[in-house]
């Protein structure tokens, strides 16, 4: 009976100790789901959260793309930007961001679209006398003045206004642009047209950023920046007249830009290329020379159009430019910005650029 009774004993004594392992386990499977709940709930709340500063950011872009006046999201319209004539100091409060957030891609570029000059300025009324214009509500990050070699090209000039000006804002640059245009009838030259360009931009402004444009070149992609960048660049790298793709690797024509750094490292281009051809194979070799290589957008942000035409007057091709580059290095240092002369006519501030007028001798 009592062998019985302890055996009954130590069975109900086993009992209670299962029990409570059990129940300790089961504690601690409780506590570990509220502690699973807790966390998802926590990771839940932040998400929302986060999401909420998402959607008010788009909302305020689009408001401020509104308040430019342009449907597209493009900043074209009247709106918050100040008009900007080179003189005082804005409010500017912040750096404006690495890429601006005005930018739209691709762009539809149409030559058969009439324009007119005062369509352009009609849709640029934040770009002040002179062609010069800052965002209103940033730092701009460089200050680059935009050079156009020119002779009478009015019509092509009209679309790079009306096409340009919109894009450049909302690149968020604080920019000048500057038509250097050669008076008289004498043969071309658009290096020394450049260099002019280059000389009389600084005395407007401090300009650390130097972007050379023909005048019949326009991007088809507003993320083309027309600013410079650790290498000079070659923003004009797909051009339709060339299929969209580079004609040869060491091709540096159309439009490129330049820091003053690197510009007054290879002494400015050339002054001798009178005619068409070869003067910007003649900047690369200097470029070459210098040890600096080409940085270029890819091919599809690098697209451009340019507008077809006959070939001008007075710049047929130069017979003399396969031997001057071959001598590039020979020459660079005696020709160049450091020798450049000219005679100053005339510096207007228009509308919508500046328009230089110089007598840059002849051959
Ligand atoms: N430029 C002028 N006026 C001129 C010549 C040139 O403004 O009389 C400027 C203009 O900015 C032009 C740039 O210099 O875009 C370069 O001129 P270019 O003649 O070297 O190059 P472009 O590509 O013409 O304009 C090349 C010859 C085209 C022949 C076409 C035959 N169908
Ligand atoms: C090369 C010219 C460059 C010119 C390029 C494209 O042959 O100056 O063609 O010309 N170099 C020489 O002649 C040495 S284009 O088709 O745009 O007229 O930029």
């Amino acid at each position: 009976m009592a062998s019985a009774l302890s055996s009954s004993a130590s069975a109900s004594s086993a009992a209670p100790q299962s029990t409570r392992n059990f129940n300790f386990l089961h504690r601690l499977c409780k506590l570990v789901v509220v502690l699973c709940f807790l966390h998802i709930s926590v990771t839940l709340l932040y998400y929302v959260r986060s999401l909420d500063i998402r959607s008010a950011f788009v909302r305020n872009q689009q408001q401020r793309n509104r308040d430019d006046g342009d449907p597209t999201g493009a900043s074209t319209g009247p709106g918050s930007e100040a008009l900007y004539n080179g003189t005082g100091t804005p409010k500017i409060w912040k750096n404006c961001p690495q890429t601006s957030p005005l930018l739209v891609g691709p762009l539809r570029v149409d030559f058969n679209i009439e324009v007119s000059l005062e369509l352009a300025a009609k849709q640029n009324p934040q770009v002040g006398p002179g062609g010069r214009y800052r965002p209103a509500d940033c730092r701009a990050l460089q200050k680059v003045a935009v050079i156009i070699p020119f002779r009478k090209r009015e019509p092509h000039l009209k679309f790079w206004l009306y096409y340009l000006h919109p894009i450049l804002r909302r690149q968020q640059l604080d920019y000048g642009v500057y038509v250097i245009n050669q008076e008289g009838d004498e043969t071309f030259n658009r290096a020394k047209l450049l260099n002019v360009g280059y000389a009389e931009a600084l005395k407007d402004y401090d300009y650390g950023c130097f972007v050379f444009s023909d005048v019949d070149l326009i991007p088809m992609d507003d993320r083309n920046i027309y600013k410079c960048f650790g290498q000079p660049r070659h923003l004009s790298v797909s051009m339709d007249k060339f299929g969209f793709r580079l004609p040869y690797n060491q091709y540096f024509g159309g439009v490129s830009s330049m820091s003053k750094e690197q510009y007054l490292k290879i002494n400015g281009f050339p002054n001798n290329y009178w005619g068409w051809g070869g003067e910007d194979d003649d900047i690369f070799n200097r470029l070459a020379s210098k040890g600096m290589s080409i940085s270029r957008p890819s091919g599809d942000v690098g697209k451009c159009r340019m507008i077809r035409h006959e070939r001008d007057e007075r710049n047929d091709p130069n017979p003399q430019r396969f031997n001057r580059i071959a001598h590039t290095r020979e020459t660079m240092n005696k020709d160049g910005i450091r020798s450049l002369s000219y005679k100053l006519l005339s510096k207007e501030k228009l509308a919508l650029y500046t328009k230089i007028t110089v007598d840059i001798g002849k051959p």
